[in-house]
């Protein structure tokens, strides 16, 4: 069975996010060079956030999330990205071992989709769990470009081997809208394990002196915040279950903040960190989510009542950071219980007393902030260097097959969620303690803390790094890898 463009637009435009998924027929069709498996169209729309609040921005086949896209693992897909704006875009496929030409970064030499035109993809999607898809366009200072608009969608890549012990499957996705700039504070930092090093607190006043006297610099902030494209309060609640087993697929859609997310009454079984089984499933209160992050975890639904899901931040969740959960029978005002402080550590997920494999090689980055150093936004320096897209400079050669390590040492006060293109890396350090097993393609870094991560050179060709916080990332904080 074979489902035309038209049909497939409609079909995906109705993709629940919510609830059992049907199998996508058109996945099942041989992928051919006559007909796509999957069309994306990039294009100008409306969120309907909440009466009152329907924000016009750029949307993936107009609709926020874009479309929960399901691959098979190892099963090539056909992928037409048709360009409906004045501006180029590109889609990159975040969490996906695929070459560079498809895999939607400029700096890897991917080219754009051009402004009303389109551009036919082809790859293999590896490997397995929840992935997504979002534009990688530099916004800079404009906030109507880039992750400030609404091109974020989720993917799920369906193992060889489907197994899960749960009734259920709900992919939330987490995202702030209207955008704004304001002169940055001071980031909370009390949500990751592990303490500030002198050295590099010592290392940031240096920095700081340096730019004794400017103001700081500007940061995003959002004025309306929402779970699958609407606010608390104002989409469908989900509706669950007393004894119900639901696996929350979560992500953090967002340009710029870091998330939490806690339903009162219950606890999250984190299974899956970035779409990668955890060696160590452990059940916690409260997720935390940096930019680009996801989670997976199971609920077991045994608190009958009707509960706010939602973010820590009281601000953020009265304006839309969180979804209602309804027990079946259940009627009232949806109930919020803060948790208690809950301190994120990636390594109780991780294999304990195991020594991870020893690198070939370790290239250390010291990163650094310098405070409204260009037009008022903060630069950031890697052992000295920002980004620059007119060198385009590769940081580091890298040998096929061998395994390196990459040990990060922040001199700022800011939580830095860490990308790497192309590549899964293994947890090897955080928050002063040793791990192993976890793999992932973003995690934080905490401020004035050291991270250490592991890669394997596996996959060759041009491979980006940064930071997935967009405002670090588009003034500096970006380093390209290249193969020998
Ligand atoms: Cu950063």
């Amino acid at each position: 069975m074979t489902i035309d463009r038209r049909s497939f637009l409609k079909v995906a435009g109705l993709a629940p996010l919510v609830g059992a998924v049907p199998r996508p027929l058109w996945a099942d069709a041989q992928a051919s060079d006559a007909r796509a498996d999957y069309t994306i169209r990039i294009a100008t729309g409306l969120v309907d956030l909440a009466p009152g609040h329907i924000v016009s921005t750029t949307l993936y086949n107009d609709q926020f999330p874009g479309p929960l896209l399901r691959f098979k693992e190892g099963q090539r897909v056909v992928v037409d990205v048709f360009n409906d704006t004045d501006t180029p875009e590109l889609v990159h496929w975040h969490g996906q071992t695929v070459p560079s030409e498809v895999d939607g970064a400029f700096e890897e030499g991917t080219p754009f989709v051009p402004a009303h035109g389109m551009r036919r993809i082809a790859f293999v999607p590896r490997p397995s769990g929840f992935r997504f898809y979002h534009t990688h366009v530099m916004a800079g200072a404009d906030l109507n470009r880039g992750p400030y608009t609404g091109q974020a969608g989720p993917v799920y890549i369906e193992p060889k081997d489907n197994a899960g012990a749960y009734d259920r499957e709900i992919f939330l996705v987490l995202k702030e809208f209207e955008p704004s700039w304001s002169r940055g504070g001071d980031m909370a930092m009390d949500m990751l394990v592990g303490a500030p090093l002198q050295t590099l607190q010592d290392m940031g006043k240096t920095a700081d002196a340096e730019s004794k006297g400017t103001p700081k610099g500007f940061e995003a902030g959002y004025a309306l915040f929402s779970i699958n494209g609407r606010m608390r309060g104002h989409g469908e609640p989900l509706r669950v279950k007393m004894g119900e087993r639901v696996l929350f697929h979560v992500l953090n859609a967002s340009a710029t903040e870091i998330r939490s997310l806690a339903l009162p009454g219950h606890v999250f079984r984190v299974v899956a960190l970035d779409g990668n089984l955890v060696p160590t499933p452990a059940t916690v209160p409260v997720l935390w989510l940096g930019t680009a992050e996801r989670v997976s975890a199971i609920v077991e639904m045994k608190h009958p009542g009707m509960w706010v899901m939602g973010d820590l931040a009281d601000d953020d969740r009265r304006h839309g950071m969180g979804i209602v959960v309804e027990y079946a029978g259940r009627k009232g005002t949806p109930q919020w219980v803060k948790p208690q402080p809950f301190r994120w550590d990636y390594t109780r997920f991780g294999k304990p007393r195991a020594t991870p494999a020893p690198p070939d090689e370790t290239i250390e980055i010291t990163i650094v902030k310098h405070n409204a150093a260009a037009h008022g936004f903060n630069v950031w320096t890697l052992n000295g260097e920002a980004f620059s897209h007119e060198a385009m400079k590769p940081m580091y050669t890298l040998q096929q097959g061998r395994r390196y390590r990459l040990t990060f040492r922040n001199a700022s006060d800011d939580v830095h969620p860490l990308h790497l293109h192309r590549h899964s890396f293994e947890l090897i350090r955080v928050g002063g303690k040793a791990t192993a097993g976890v793999m992932k393609d973003v995690v934080m870094l905490g401020g004035f803390q050291e991270l250490e991560l592991d890669f394997v050179a596996d996959n060759p060709g041009l491979t980006l790094f940064h930071c997935h916080q967009q405002v670090h990332m588009d003034f500096g904080f970006m380093a390209l890898f290249t193969y020998a």
